[in-house]
């Protein structure tokens, strides 16, 4: 009997525990649609104070049979499924049926833009709305920032699926809200940067720049000049065996992004960080001797020879392949840190880039070094360090990406101890990430000029994508949301608090974010 007793007990304080660590591990429920945890936040919240529960009754309808809506409503599907086990379906519906709806449609309203969208949820389900797909798409990861955490669990996780009712409007500040990945310094392959692009594309990032070459590595094929792969794709920083990307990879990586709404834009590097290249080519050198393969972190020494023609056909094999593969509208040409080409050679040759780029139907992007050379119009400069370029690129009425190294270079430590990232621009912490304003950083560039702001990650010191998580989250869900959420509703104190709460949804996604909060109770204990 008391054996019995024993057990009994046993089990009551097995199942306490267990219900003690579930409530813990579970989102705070609450009925106020006001309250939920977005990141970025939305423009306007109204709450209608009740709940709606996805459950194996819920289905997806879109309507009529477009092809573009089913995918975003398979792509809602799959996210729910695995931590859910609901088969959710997808199907074709003229009208939103009577109950346990999540109703996907196009509303043909243009005022807010086309990421903008509609959600309105009641107690017998879900109606997005917006002008475009990508409105829709921007949407469902709101959907899924309202459900519980454990919803981006992969594996079978206890319900309710519950979603509290109200509506919210929402469209972004920005039109450009991008990250930047270098895939030179250290390779990162196909599947790493499918990857990558998904965790962008929840916080509603819509385009991701690709850093294709650079002194120590050249990781696009290109068909005409086959060694650039061939001897410039053989290494990286440390030593390490590099890698590149097919045109057929490559292709894949921008389909893939253009089925999230994310644009790709390439970038090849010049007439700077250029070694790769001229290790590959005797002819690109001006003392047509091809260079060594170079696998240090140093910056500024190499140049392509400006006064040679074949340097220009070069290019133009280039960007004519490259523009072939790209979907976007914009070819990024580089131009930083041009150390070792006299200012006199680099404005010709970034003129006839210029020229080259639009030759094949792209515009121009650069860094903010190419504002030295008279612009064509629609070009846009990458403000990354100097103002003073950035100026001389507005008063040639180019407009201006925001990346600011101090704010907004994921490379850099977060404080003096992070084991990882360089500190040249200084350390950038979560609240250095959050804590600032596009339009009011730097007096002259103002809010007409700036059409949205850009992430960097350079990879000298990040090798593979539990060090780039550790490095990006959770400072990038920050930018996410300077570019999305109006600078009126943005407040540090308020969103860390939020963003402490989000910690269990990175969690559930497997990220190895920073932990800045714990870091910080330790330093304030030491
Ligand atoms: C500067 S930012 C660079 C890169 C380096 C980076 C390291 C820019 C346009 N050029 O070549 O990787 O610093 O933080």
């Amino acid at each position: 009997m008391k054996q019995i007793t024993r057990n009994f007990s046993i089990s009551i304080i097995a199942v306490l525990l267990l219900s003690v660590i579930l409530t813990a591990c579970s989102q705070e429920k609450t009925s106020d649609l006001t309250k939920a945890n977005l990141i970025p936040k939305p423009v306007l919240i109204e709450s209608a104070g009740g709940f709606f529960t996805l459950t194996e009754h819920t289905n997806i309808y879109i309507q009529d049979e477009n092809q573009e809506l089913i995918r975003i409503g398979q792509y809602l599907s799959d996210k729910l499924s695995p931590a859910t086990g609901f088969k959710t379906k997808v199907l074709s519906s003229g009208k939103k049926p009577k109950s346990d709806y999540i109703f996907l449609s196009l509303n043909n309203d243009t005022k807010l833009g086309n990421e903008a969208y509609e959600l309105y949820i009641t107690k017998k389900g879900v109606v997005l709305e917006a002008n475009k797909p990508e409105g829709l798409f921007r949407g469902v990861q709101t959907i899924r920032q309202l459900l519980p955490e454990k919803v981006e669990m992969k594996t079978l996780q206890p319900g309710p699926w519950e979603i509290a009712t109200g509506k919210i409007t929402d469209y972004p500040t920005y039109g450009y809200r991008s990250a930047m990945l270098d895939v030179v310094r250290h390779f990162f392959d196909v599947d790493d940067v499918k990857y990558y692009i998904d965790l962008l594309a929840t916080y509603k990032i819509n385009t991701l720049h690709l850093h294709l070459s650079d002194d120590q590595g050249w990781r696009i094929e290109i068909k005409s000049w086959p060694e650039l792969t061939k001897i410039g794709g053989s290494t990286e920083v440390g030593g390490g065996e590099g890698g590149f990307f097919t045109q057929e990879q490559y292709k894949e990586i921008v389909h893939y992004a253009d089925e999230r709404y994310i644009t790709i834009i390439p970038e090849i590097d010049m007439p700077g960080h250029t070694n790769a290249a001229l290790a590959s080519y005797a002819e690109l050198n001006c003392d047509g001797k091809k260079k060594e393969l170079y696998t240090g972190t140093d910056v500024g020494f190499s140049t392509l020879c400006t006064k040679k023609e074949i340097t220009y056909q070069f290019i133009d094999d280039v960007i004519r392949e490259l523009s072939a593969m790209t979907t976007g509208d914009y070819i990024h040409i580089g131009g930083d840190e041009s150390h070792s080409t006299p200012i006199e050679d680099y404005i010709p040759f970034i003129l006839k880039v210029q020229d080259i780029v639009e030759s094949h139907g792209k515009k121009v992007m650069g860094w903010d070094e190419i504002a030295h050379t008279q612009l064509k119009p629609n070009t846009i400069v990458e403000y990354w360090a100097i103002k003073e370029n950035a100026l001389k690129a507005i008063e040639q009425d180019a407009k201006i990406i925001m990346a600011p190294g101090h704010k907004m270079y994921l490379d850099m430590q977060y404080d003096s101890t992070t084991p990882l990232g360089l500190h040249w621009a200084g350390y950038v912490s979560v609240k250095d990430a959050y804590n600032w304003d596009t339009d009011t950083l730097v007096p002259g560039i103002t809010k007409k000029d700036i059409i949205g702001l850009e992430s960097p990650l350079w990879t000298e010191t990040i090798t593979n994508l539990d060090e780039l998580e550790y490095m990006v989250f959770p400072r990038i869900i920050g930018h996410a949301e300077i570019g999305w959420t109006p600078a009126n509703q943005r407040n540090w104190d308020e969103y860390e608090e939020r963003l402490r709460k989000h910690t269990k949804r990175l969690e559930a996604m497997g990220i190895n974010y920073y932990r800045w909060y714990d870091i910080q109770k330790e330093n304030e204990t030491k």
